[in-house]
């Protein structure tokens, strides 16, 4: 039997960030588990030909760890896997993680106060559990007939098959969302043919990308602050377009006129640049940046096909009209399940029910994004209304860690043993998150998204401005939490 004070569970970002944090603070009876080999988590598992970041290098990186070599402006998936192992090695914190250890199983135990963690790996106890494992971790399939039938390779954008060969092959690609307008260029390249299903178009915005020069990072490294304030104006332009994009009806119309150019720019013809063109507002889904996805809808050897999928047979795809369309291999580009999904059925609070039946009649609701009434001792990193669309994730989560490590503090000045969130603190929170909702874009933009929950609620998305979420978790707030010291 492991016993630690905390048990981290998983690390990419967010199980990494708070492990340095914790260190960094005095706090190192800790453990991080991870069902993989190294850091990285989503950077680490998404390696589809194209994965790259949509948010630029020098924001999307720790602001206690920056990195004044990033090779471009906006890192591909191998530079950003690169940096969190290196800031791990930095920490040292391999050996304090287990590796492909998979947690099946994790439940309150309140008569010894502790969460009893099952895994691959033989079973921990913790006072604590940190879960960072990421909301776009489970990989979702479409519902589609026949798809297990299918008996050319198929795989999905975040489990990439790299051993077989697309070359030359007839491929398909199923989506159209942030993975798929990274994969198709990439593919068109180098396959045969390539069939694009779209089900709905997405706004593509042009992508600022280019090589740094090497007197660039030799300036971000030697002059004093000068990478810092690259990375404050870049966070205050995002701050600035996301919230306009979100909010505000000029920069809305203005998205569009933006995303209508580069549609012309890339695409000749006209019939094919009616089928991209959205009829939903800019914004509502995750706005994509891309230079080169309407070229490669342009070549030759490249369809879209707008007619639903009908079924999936042995050797292809057939579509409502009829038409099949006979392929050697499937990419399956269809998102992840985030609002409902498969690691909340593991989580089982203090009367015996899972997160996903606590949130089965309600949505996903937390406290801060970060703590759930009826689950004691517990901080969810990345959790309910704390996702963004437009700007670096990293920074929401540098948030949740001074909400975290104020609390440690506070847990060691008043040997805490049990922290809980009240029910009606984390009711009204959760209001207010859904009235400031309720002029968002993503509320009226007239689109489906994985933003929204089963109910039609936004429960993924942080609704204003995120240095706002910084200033509510700067300090633990212990008054909304009912807490006792007695073990
Ligand atoms: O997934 P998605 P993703 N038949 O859910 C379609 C982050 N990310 O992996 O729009 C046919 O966005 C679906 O169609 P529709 C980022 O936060 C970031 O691409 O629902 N099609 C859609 O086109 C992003 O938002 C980066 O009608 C079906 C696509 O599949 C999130 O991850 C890169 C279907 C799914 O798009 C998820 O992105 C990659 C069906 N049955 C990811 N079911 C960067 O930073 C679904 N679809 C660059």
């Amino acid at each position: 039997m492991n016993v630690v004070k905390i048990a981290i569970i998983g690390a990419g970002f967010s199980g990494l960030g708070a492990a340095i944090k914790l260190q960094q603070n005095g706090f190192d009876d800790f453990v991080i588990l991870d069902r993989g080999s190294d850091f990285g988590g989503t950077w680490r598992d998404n390696t589809y030909p194209g994965a790259a970041c949509d948010v630029p290098s020098h924001l999307y990186s720790y602001s206690f760890a920056l990195n004044p070599s990033w090779s471009r402006s906006f890192s591909q998936q191998p530079e950003i896997h690169r940096y969190i192992n290196h800031v791990a090695d930095k920490y040292d914190l391999g050996s304090k993680t287990k590796w492909n250890t998979e947690v099946t199983n994790t439940a309150w135990d309140e008569k010894s106060g502790q969460w009893v963690i099952d895994t691959s790996n033989g079973q921990f106890r913790a006072d604590f559990m940190i879960a960072g494992v990421g909301p776009l971790c489970e990989p979702k399939l479409p519902d589609v007939k026949g798809i297990e039938g299918f008996t050319g390779e198929i795989f999905h954008s975040a489990r990439w098959n790299s051993d077989y060969d697309l070359k030359g092959k007839r491929v398909a690609v199923i989506g159209t969302g942030a993975s798929a307008v990274q994969i198709i260029p990439e593919l068109a390249k180098k396959v045969g043919r390539l069939d694009v299903y779209q089900r709905t178009a997405p706004w593509i915005l042009p992508r600022a990308d280019r090589p740094y020069s090497s007197a660039e990072n030799w300036a971000f490294k030697n002059i004093p602050g000068y990478q810092r304030a690259t990375r404050a104006t870049i966070y205050a332009a995002h701050e600035l377009v996301s919230f306009g994009l979100t909010h505000a009806p000029n920069m809305l119309a203005a998205g569009k006129i933006a995303g209508k150019q580069n549609i012309a720019k890339g695409i000749s013809d006209k019939k094919l640049r009616a089928a991209v063109t959205p009829n939903w507002k800019v914004g509502c889904k995750r706005i994509l940046l891309s230079n080169t996805y309407y070229p490669a809808l342009d070549q030759d050897n490249v369809e879209l096909v707008t007619d639903p999928i009908k079924e999936v047979t042995a050797t292809g795809i057939v579509t409502a009209d009829g038409v099949a369309r006979e392929v050697d291999a499937i990419v399956v580009a269809t998102g992840f399940h985030v609002t409902d999904s498969p690691v909340f059925e593991h989580i089982i609070g203090k009367d015996g029910r899972s997160l996903a039946q606590v949130w089965e009649s309600t949505g996903m609701q937390a406290y801060k994004g970060t703590t759930v009434n009826g689950f004691p001792n517990m901080f969810l990193m990345v959790g309910p209304s704390t996702g963004l669309g437009h700007t670096s994730m990293v920074y929401m989560i540098e948030s949740q860690l001074n909400y975290l490590v104020d609390y440690f503090k506070l847990q060691r000045q008043y040997d805490i043993a049990r922290v809980e969130v009240r029910p009606d603190v984390q009711r009204e929170y959760n209001v207010g998150i859904q009235e400031n909702l309720k002029s968002s874009v993503w509320e009226t933009g007239g689109c489906a998204s994985w933003y929204k929950d089963a109910f039609g609620n936004i429960t993924t998305l942080w609704p204003g401005f995120t240095f706002n979420y910084r200033r509510i978790t700067r300090k633990f707030d212990l008054a909304a939490y009912d807490t006792s010291s007695a073990r």
